[in-house]
Parts: C-alpha cells; structure tokens; sequence
C-alpha cells in the first residue's frame, strides 16, 4: 500500500541509538522503517539529516494569567507556532487554578483558549493554588482520571505558594490518584525577608530579583519538597534547578531510593545574574525564577546533563514582552524589581541550544540529546510511545534536523510573541528545518505548512514512572 510520507536518505536519531533508516508513515503513524520502503504520496529528503522524534516541552507557560494588567506575550497560536519551528511536536502548559476557581472552570477556560489555534499537540499539567477539600477530595480526582495527571505546586509566590501541611495533602491525592508532582522550590519567607532588606538599602533595579532569591534558598525548599514527598511516598519532579547545591539535594534523595525527577532549562546553562544587571532596567529582560547564577553553577548543570542527573530539559517558556505597559516594562514594574513579570521566552531555542552548546561541543550525544528533549517527557508524562519515539505505532511526530546549519540568534527571526530574545546575538549550529505533525508535514525547509489547529489536545495515561515507583513500594511492603 503507498505510504502517505517518506522521509528518506536520513540519519535516524532515538534514545536506543543512531542508524541510517527511511521512515514510512501512514494514517498519522509510523509503520515502516528500513530502506526501500517503496512509493509514497509525499517525501521528505533527509540526506545529511538527522530525523528525531518531535522535541517535547513539558514546561512551557501560555496565555497564563498574570494579574495587575500583566499579559503574556503569548497565546497559542503564537506559542505553538514558536514551538514549532524550534522542532517541538508537543508542549505542555500549565492551566493554572486561580485562587476559589474549581478545576473544571479552569480548565475549561485553558481548553477554549487552546481549541483551535495550536500548530502543535498540547497537554496541560494542573497549577494547583486553592487546594481546598472538595479540590483535593473530588475535583484533582476527577481531573487525573480524565487525563490531566500531573500537577504543579508552588513554594513561592504570596497567591500561589502551599504551606507544608498543604503541599502534603496535595501530595497525598497524588499517592491516591496516580498524579505526578512538580514542585517549584523557593523558600517565599526567606525571598520576603531579602527584599525587606533591599528595599530598606534602596537596592529595587532588576538585579535585586537575583539577590533576593538565592541558591539557600532554593537549595532549603528542594530539601523540603523531595523531604515532604518522601513523608507521603510518592514520586515528585523538581522543576527549573538552577545550581549545583539543589542537584545534590536531588542526588542525596535518590540515594536513599527516592524517585526524584529532575529538570533544568537553558537559562541556568547560558544566563548569569550579570545579566540582570544591564543598563536602563535592561535586566528586566532576564528576569525569572529561580534567577540565573554564575559560570560555576552553569558548569554544574551541564555536569548534571551529562551524568544523567537531569531526566528533562525544559524551557520554562513564560515570555513577556519588554516595551510595553502590560509586560516587563509596567508602570510598576519600571520602579521596582519585584513589580517586573516573572519569566522570559525560551521555546524555540530550546533544542537548538542544547544541540549547539551540548551536541556540537561534545557535551552529550545525540541518543542523550533526544531523551532530555523529548523522549524522557514522554515516559515521565504518560505519553510514551505514542509520543517521543520513532517505532511501529508510534505517532509520526518528527524533526527533521540539519547538523551544519550555523545561524546567529535575531529575535526578528523568531517566531514568539515577545519583542526580544535573551540570547540574541548566540551563534548556534544545528537546526530544525522540517516538522512532521501527525504525518503531515507541519514546516518544510523552513515554511510553515497549512493553518493552526492542526495540534491536537491529548489527555495522559498515569505517568510509567510512578507506576514503577508504586511497584517497588508495594513489593518493600
Ligand atoms: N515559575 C515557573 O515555572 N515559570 C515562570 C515563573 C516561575 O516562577
Ligand atoms: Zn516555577
Ligand atoms: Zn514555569
């Protein structure tokens, strides 16, 4: 029968290894690898192409709301169309509770937000910030069993952070229902009393967000987490680690037979807290939480990349635009650093600074490259294999990568919503040049295919890696 898509003469990248291989695709799906794999409708040439699973960005932030008149530079369009040229197939943002907002209410308002306009597959996690006992008694059930099985609590943040008591009676409806946490560790007491003092010194220009949120402070609240999760027995992901002393809170948990996922993003491999330190509240550009550090700290990350002490490289996408009253340059935000929108764009450069600074440097190989940019979210995510492989029956979610193409970064050549980048001006080599979405080719050579709404939602299965960590506890007894 003829194939709807070849994609031939490519060098075929997975977790398991690196092989020149045709892939064949029909009905959306992978059904045929090998060569010769006879006529199709429609090829792609890869010669001198690597051919990857779709990158997947499990921690991206779109459309959020932000208060005080804040927006987000990006909706889904935008943020999918953005994702997509950097060589994601799938992304997964955060539908956030709003303080008293049922889980249905809020997820509904993200589904309608979504419907219709994405250019990739989405899948939301849950932000939950009201965990009251109807939230935590039916609402978060309910919500898991119909496919939203991971969720995110924060440390942080006067209306979204949980106290201890909360966060372990949140953790327990995940011991019952099978969800999969993520925490956001940053000590808030600690993060006031830092401010208090700035403020009192006069010390309110950008750099401030960097001092006032230190490595302590992190490095407590991924104690506590990874501590809290080992009181209920469960798995927990610590998201966005940003330094050197939290990677060995990680480490130390795991030693005691813990499951502990763990992420960092590109910000803690090529920001520092320099950055916030730029002239005309140029700072604002980087600020996000955690906040960068220093080249030590960069050089622990990438040690954790390499050692497999990260399982996921993320983006933590949450863009705000710079010139403008509702973004990092606010009224409020023009006069103080705890005013100035929490986040900075990261989507599409993702993979490529991590092919760029990890791949064409000799940090990582390229099977690596692949589990922390797509594969181990899908397993980590419930996905897996439909997403984040390239098999038989796996959905034909591919990038087509060009290993020589060097290009300097222009946030006029990028596609978010956003009106800067905060790696303008890197020089990166290797790209995505053509997407495969479902089977259908989504960018060719760099051209955007078709129109948005072509993404699908997709609803999880229970993360694998909690139903291997509730095996081993009920074998311990
Ligand atoms: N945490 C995130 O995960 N993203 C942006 C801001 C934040 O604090
Ligand atoms: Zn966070
Ligand atoms: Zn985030």
């Amino acid at each position: 029968m003829t194939l709807d898509l070849l994609i031939e003469n490519g060098t075929v990248v997975t977790v398991g290894g690196t092989i020149e291989c045709d892939v064949g695709i029909r009905d959306g799906v992978i059904v045929q690898l090998g060569r010769g794999l006879g006529e199709a409708h429609e090829t792609i040439d890869a010669t001198d192409r690597y051919v990857m699973p779709g990158g997947i960005d499990s921690h991206v932030h779109i459309a959020q709301p932000s208060g005080d008149g804040i927006v987000m530079a990006d909706d889904f369009e935008s943020g999918t169309r953005s994702a997509l040229y950097g060589g994601n197939t799938l992304i997964m943002p955060f539908c956030l509770q709003e303080q008293g907002q049922g889980l249905r209410e809020a997820i509904d308002a993200y589904r309608a937000r979504a419907e219709g306009q994405c250019w990739t597959d989405v899948s939301f996690h849950l932000i939950v910030s009201d965990p009251t006992d109807a939230v935590l008694g039916q609402e978060l059930p309910a919500a898991v069993a119909d496919g939203y099985t991971s969720f995110k609590v924060f440390m942080t943040y006067e209306s979204l952070r949980l106290n201890d008591a909360q966060i372990l009676a949140t953790m327990d409806t995940a011991r019952r229902t099978g969800a999969l946490v993520m925490v956001h560790c940053e000590n808030e007491d600690a993060i006031q009393y830092l401010i208090g003092r700035h403020e009192e010194a006069g010390e309110l220009a950008p750099s401030s967000h960097a001092s006032t949120r230190p490595i302590a402070a992190e490095r407590e609240a991924t104690h506590r987490a990874v501590s809290l999760a080992e009181v209920v027995d469960v798995p927990v992901v610590i998201v966005h680690v940003s330094n050197g002393a939290a990677m060995e809170e990680i480490a130390r948990a795991r030693a005691r037979g813990r499951v502990v996922i763990a992420e960092t993003c590109p910000q803690y491999l090529m920001l520092t807290a320099e950055d916030l330190e730029g002239m005309d509240w140029e700072g604002a550009k980087f600020v996000c939480s955690p906040p960068p550090r220093t080249v030590e700290e960069q050089a622990h990350c990438w040690r954790g990349l390499e050692s497999g002490l990260f399982d996921l490289f993320s983006s933590d996408h949450c863009p705000f635009r710079y010139e403008d009253e509702r973004g990092k340059l606010n009224p409020r935000g023009r006069t103080h650093f705890k005013h100035v929108p929490n986040g900075i764009p990261g989507v599409e450069l993702r993979a490529p600074i991590l092919f760029s600074e990890g791949v064409v440097k000799g940090r990582i190989d390229l099977e690596r490259f692949v589990a922390l940019t797509s594969t181990n979210h899908a397993k980590a995510y419930g996905l897996f294999p439909k997403k984040g492989a390239i098999a038989i029956g796996s959905d034909a979610d591919i990038a087509v990568w060009d290993p020589g193409c060097t290009r300097t970064v222009c946030h006029a050549d990028l596609h978010d919503g956003s009106d800067y980048s905060p790696y303008e001006g890197l020089s990166l080599t290797g790209w995505p040049v053509s997407v495969v979405l479902g089977g259908r080719v989504a960018i060719r050579e760099g051209e955007l295919q078709g129109e948005p709404g072509r993404g699908a939602y997709r609803h999880r299965e229970i993360s694998r890696l909690v139903v291997r960590a509730r095996s081993r506890s009920n074998a311990a007894g």
